[in-house]
């Protein structure tokens, strides 16, 4: 469920303000990712400052720099704010993963993560929490929603890029931005998170996932370019994002991903085998050779492409053990094939147009779900992960 924010100073937003009033008195952990961002550290903790003493805040601050070297540590210090710290980051670099790192030494019951170079108004935390308050999950600042927007200056490209990527992530969530990185949530709900394994920038997403977030809520804001250093969001980073959805799309829908890489091998085995069967015809073999050397080939290639994307979890197993097991249980597959085909051509389905040929394809389904129910259950079960 996705909720915008309304503020109305009604009796209820009363008590959801006097709400976040304790929540941010018992206080907010503000983690900033961060890497090569020396000159935008004094502005950003200039504007958190004023927030503070403004709203009566209690928080800290914690730069997670992956080994910038530009002067960031010392920006910090210099900046004399004892609530305000940085950690230098030497291994397992990333966004990501200095975000998650963030969150695990935070202190506080809320945690806050927003970019360094002042794309987001820090001004909207307050708004966040309350919408915390009042029993959403989580909550993103937002552009996509009415009263958000971007800098005017937005490249087509730019726009384009960022609307597709929201859009490959809609079945994974509702929510308008999750590809924003300012967002707010409450430490217990971290904790209480599957195991998270990010690659690149989507950590939000990662976390809506991974933690089951059904409240998402989404404040408004207005994304500011950055005017200070320079992006690191490389066309690389970007190409992460699509092992990142898979990974997800995995882990939300776990057996339909399985089954649909299944049924993609499948079909590239039915081309495999014709191909095969073309050939061998070309090269003079007799029609039963041709079937059964088809059948051969696709057999095999469905076995190594099963083996390296529909199941890659179990690509430790012992190959040759798999592939017996593969071979067996696609045997009992056409065994199934070839029955209920003769059973459905038995049927009123025979006396019909094409009823051989419907009959055929009914077999070919029962044959492939059960040899995908044996290789999922059976022959590439997890527990031949190391
Ligand atoms: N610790 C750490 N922080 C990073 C890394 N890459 C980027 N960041 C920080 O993450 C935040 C977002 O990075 P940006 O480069 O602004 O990416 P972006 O906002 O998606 O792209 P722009 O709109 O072009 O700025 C900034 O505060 C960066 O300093 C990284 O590898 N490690
Ligand atoms: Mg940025």
């Amino acid at each position: 469920m996705t909720v915008k924010m309304e503020m109305n100073l009604d009796t209820q937003v009363r008590d959801a303000q006097e709400l976040a009033r304790i929540q941010v008195q018992s206080g907010l952990s503000i983690i900033i990712p961060t890497y090569r961002e020396a000159e935008n550290i004094p502005l950003i903790l200039q504007r958190i400052d004023k927030l503070r003493q403004e709203q009566n805040l209690t928080l800290e601050v914690l730069f997670m720099d992956d080994d910038s070297r530009d002067g960031s540590v010392e920006a910090v210090e210099r900046a004399g704010f004892d609530w305000a710290r940085i950690v230098v980051r030497t291994s397992d670099r990333g966004l990501s993963q200095a975000v998650i790192d963030g969150f695990t030494r935070a202190q506080y019951p809320v945690l806050i993560c927003v970019d360094c170079d002042l794309s987001h108004p820090v001004e909207a935390i307050p708004q966040m929490v309350l919408a915390l308050a009042t029993g959403q999950q989580f909550v993103l600042g937002s552009r996509y929603v009415s009263g958000g927007s971007t800098d005017d200056d937005w490249g087509i490209f730019r726009y384009i890029n960022s609307r597709v990527a929201t859009l490959l992530a809609r079945p994974l969530t509702q929510v308008r931005d999750p590809m924003s990185g300012f967002f707010a949530l409450r430490r217990e709900d971290f904790n209480t998170s599957d195991p998270l394994n990010p690659v690149g920038y989507k950590v939000a997403l990662e976390l809506i996932v991974k933690c089951h977030f059904d409240n998402v809520a989404e404040v408004p804001i207005h994304f500011s370019d950055r005017q200070h250093g320079e992006s690191k969001l490389t066309l690389r980073e970007q190409l992460k994002y699509i092992k990142h959805l898979r990974r997800l799309y995995i882990h939300k829908f776990a057996n339909a991903m399985y089954f649909l890489q299944f049924l993609v091998v499948g079909a590239s085995g039915v081309v495999v085998n014709l191909a095969t069967l073309t050939l061998m015809l070309l090269a003079g073999f007799p029609n039963a050779a041709c079937l059964a050397g088809g059948i051969a080939t696709s057999v095999v290639s469905n076995f190594l492409l099963n083996r390296r994307f529909t199941f890659s979890y179990a690509r430790e197993g012992n190959i040759w053990k798999q592939f017996i097991g593969f071979v067996s249980v696609s045997s009992l597959g056409m065994a199934v094939n070839y029955a209920v085909a003769l059973g459905v051509l038995k049927s009123s389905v025979g006396a019909m147009p094409l009823g051989l040929h419907l009959s055929a394809l009914v077999g070919i389904a029962s044959g492939m779900i059960f040899n995908y129910i044996g290789n999922r259950y059976v022959i590439f079960r997890k527990t031949h992960i190391r």
